[in-house]
């Protein structure tokens, strides 16, 4: 392969037989911004990541823990988080975020600064740290690890005045200084009410804007851990996706303007849901929901766990839709993952293997409504080529465009899985899908968003060739990626 420059453009020189074929290069099209950060990149990529929630609550049945329970209640009998990991690997997931402080205040790591902790537990008799366990597990597994530290702490006296400030921004040190790198940091939302607050037992409400301080909070973190993304609805790294039942906005958009946000703000579920087409941050939605009706582990609600077809359609409706799924999985009161919980997430994984098994628009013969100044390195191929990092597009006046995509012979086609090239930012606001039947193009499907990645089921149909139309983009369009099972 030799590369030469002439007027403009690069030229491609490939060697195929004896002799070599000129192949013209363009360079990329502007970036349309606001655009994703590198990590936010690796975090859209790693698609499904799994909470884990195994506070008192476990232990009292309660969904709320009041913060004055008793440490002793504390006490797994047969705790071993290399389960939790070894099951989330095999079962697909990439990352798992631990929830090591609840609004009940009580801390799964002997904090230095606080009683009410595993230390005073008989869980190792006061000597374990589930976050170095739960840390080393992942690690061992090949997975990320995150942590959520909830912010309300319904035990701490001080909770609701500038000295729990304090104490909540140690803590973090805590968390970000002696467990190895951390991936994602979870802020929740839920702030204020009532609760034992060191035995005031009264009602504590804050002043949800100011009362963290949160620019300085992050900054405290950040400068211990630079490269974390931190969740909240307010971003600033990822949002919530408004609601808790698994479900992203059909049109989805990366972008909103944080400046309308803030943690906890009532009345923004449909904004969080969908993002703005406008949004001036990268803020991308991920979808939490539990496997269980409640995000603890209950053990009347063993019957109520989600079966693998549930869980399938939130995969559809999350991962499907752009975003990223942070799936619950809460530990019994032995500190292990409940065999039904295991049998749903199995056999989740086996319908994702069988549903996705084969891709039939691999390499298959892209053919396109026109090419970026008919370069090589901008062709239909790079919608089938496999690889993340080509696209198609097209000049950079059009906002519209089409390809259609030769399946070589008739086919049955169930799922078609479509990307944007999301580091020149999020663009595609309309597109539909045809097939070709009976001599004729028919359309199936329409939708609004791509983004990272999208997903459209369709009713089984039998076809020999897939067009898309781009019908309306922020700029030219520029694909990445479309497979077809
Ligand atoms: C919510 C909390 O109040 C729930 O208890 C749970 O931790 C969930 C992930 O976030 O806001």
């Amino acid at each position: 392969m030799i590369l030469k420059s002439c007027k403009g453009f690069l030229f491609l020189f490939i060697l195929s037989g004896q002799a070599y074929t000129q192949q013209k290069i363009a360079s990329a099209p502007e970036p349309v911004f606001p655009l994703p950060t590198e990590e936010q990149m690796q975090w859209h990529e790693m698609e499904t990541n799994a909470f884990i929630q195994f506070p008192t609550n476990t232990f009292t049945g309660l969904e709320w823990g009041y913060g004055d329970e008793k440490e002793s209640i504390f006490n797994p009998t047969a705790l071993d988080t290399r389960q939790w990991a070894k099951i989330l690997k095999e079962t697909g997931f990439k990352a798992l975020i631990l929830t090591t402080k609840h609004h009940d205040g009580f801390c799964l790591w002997p904090s230095q600064y606080t009683e009410h902790s595993i230390k005073n537990s008989p869980y190792k008799n006061g000597k374990g740290d589930l976050l170095k366990e739960t840390a080393n597990a992942a690690k061992k597994y090949g997975l990320k690890f995150g942590v959520y530290l909830s912010p309300w702490d319904r035990n701490h006296p001080e909770y609701g005045r500038p000295a729990y400030l304090d104490y909540y921004r140690k803590q973090l040190r805590e968390l970000f200084t002696n467990y190895g790198p951390i991936f994602e940091m979870w802020f929740d939302g839920a702030n204020g009410g009532d609760g034992y607050y060191g035995g005031s037992r009264e009602i504590r409400k804050i002043d949800a804007v100011n009362y963290y301080d949160w620019p300085k909070t992050l900054g405290i973190v950040r400068q211990i851990q630079p490269k974390v993304i931190f969740f909240s609805d307010a971003g600033p790294g990822v949002r919530w996706v408004g609601n808790e039942r698994g479900i992203a906005g059909e049109t989805n958009w990366n972008t909103i303007s944080t400046d309308t946000l803030h943690a906890g703000k009532s009345g923004i579920s449909d904004l969080l849901n969908s993002g703005s087409a406008d949004g001036t941050k990268w803020v991308p939605a991920e979808v939490d929901v539990s496997i269980r009706p409640g995000w603890f582990y209950h053990a009347n609600e063993d019957a109520k766990v989600k079966t693998a077809e549930q869980l399938f359609e939130i995969y559809l409706t999350s991962v499907g839709r752009g975003s990223t799924l942070l799936l619950n999985i809460p530990p019994d009161q032995r500190g292990l993952f409940h065999p039904r919980d295991i049998e749903s997430l199995k056999a989740y994984k086996k319908i994702l293997d069988t549903e996705f098994a084969i891709n039939i628009a691999k390499n298959a013969s892209v053919s396109v409504s026109s090419t970026r100044l008919n370069a090589a390195n901008y062709s239909g191929q790079m919608i089938t080529d496999g690889d993340k990092n080509t696209y198609w597009t097209t000049d950079n006046d059009l906002n519209t465009g089409s390809f259609e995509i030769d399946l070589g012979k008739t086919k049955p086609v169930k799922y078609i899985l479509l990307q944007e090239y999301i580091r020149l930012g999020q663009r595609v606001k309309a597109f539909s899908v045809d097939v070709w039947k009976n001599d004729t193009w028919q359309n199936i499907a329409s939708a609004t968003t791509i983004g990272y990645k999208r997903i459209l089921r369709m009713e089984p149909v039998i076809t020999s060739k897939i067009r898309i139309n781009i019908n309306d983009s922020k700029a030219c369009p520029l694909i990445s990626n479309v497979e077809v099972y």
